[in-house]
């Protein structure tokens, strides 16, 4: 761990155990693959916008919710104002170009990468994202769960015309969403394949992850913790067993300090 790094790196309380957001696991295996000194600072559900306002953090939207995690603050430079970052691709990008050893972009690959992100983005993420968010007012406690239920209102009529959580895994379209997911893993393991990708257990990095196996990692973390039960069963076998070996790959980078 590098001496000289002092990172504040803003979490979601997990009522749980392991932190269960996927953009700020995305932080902290950067982090921890980059071997940089960090804390994290817990913020409960509720009171996200209160500490980063707190904290002189800026809003990463312009819509609700307007203030997110993860976010960092580094002091590392003494003779600076510390750095202050929301947004875990822009988090992603600072960390790369202050800290570049153990890069997340090898050869210049952020374009490549981003591209990859897409496809998970278009045809992954879609049918597998719902099913958390149906899961998560069980997992929520207190008013971090009132938090989440109301906040995420409009964005369930949005998604499904219903009005609460249950409503985006309903029981009669639960094996249409499973094969959506299945299909979207499909075009992701062949798009990963058309373009020579995938040859180690790591889908973009060869000697070493690289920022898109982060990112897939990151998620399929998420699903895995609050997925519907079996959910991570159903699908880390599939398309030869790839998603399973990324997970395992990530593990050495999962140390939450
Ligand atoms: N584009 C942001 C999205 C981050 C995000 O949505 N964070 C969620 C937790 S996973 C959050 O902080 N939500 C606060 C809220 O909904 O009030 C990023 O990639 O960092």
């Amino acid at each position: 761990m590098s001496a000289q790094a002092s990172i504040k790196f803003f979490d979601l309380v997990s009522p749980i155990g392991p932190p269960l957001s996927p953009n700020t696991w995305l932080v902290r295996y950067i982090l921890n693959y980059k071997k940089l000194s960090y804390h994290t600072e817990w913020v409960p559900f509720a009171d996200v916008e209160a500490v980063l306002v707190q904290n002189g953090i800026p809003p990463t939207s312009e819509t609700y919710p307007r203030y997110t995690v993860p976010a960092i603050i580094d002091s590392t430079t003494s003779n600076e104002s510390p750095k202050i970052i929301a947004d875990s691709m822009r988090i992603a990008d600072y960390l790369e170009s202050t800290y570049p050893a153990y890069p997340i972009y090898p050869g210049g690959s952020r374009e490549l990468q981003v591209k990859l992100i897409e496809v998970f983005n278009t045809h992954v993420r879609p049918p597998m994202v719902p099913m958390g968010y149906a899961m998560l007012p069980a997992i929520f406690e207190g008013r971090d769960k009132d938090a989440f239920v109301a906040s995420r209102i409009n964005m369930f009529v949005r998604l499904t015309g219903g009005l609460h959580p249950a409503d985006l895994y309903p029981e009669e379209k639960r094996d249409e969403m499973w094969a959506a997911l299945y299909a979207g893993l499909d075009t992701l393991a062949s798009y990963i394949d058309e373009n020579g990708l995938g040859k180690t257990e790591w889908l973009f990095g060869t000697d070493g992850p690289a920022y898109v196996d982060f990112v897939l990692a990151a998620w399929f973390f998420w699903f895995k913790l609050v997925g519907p039960e079996g959910c991570w069963d159903r699908i880390k076998g599939r398309n030869g067993g790839r998603w399973e070996r990324l997970h395992e790959a990530c593990q050495k980078y999962t140390e939450v300090l």
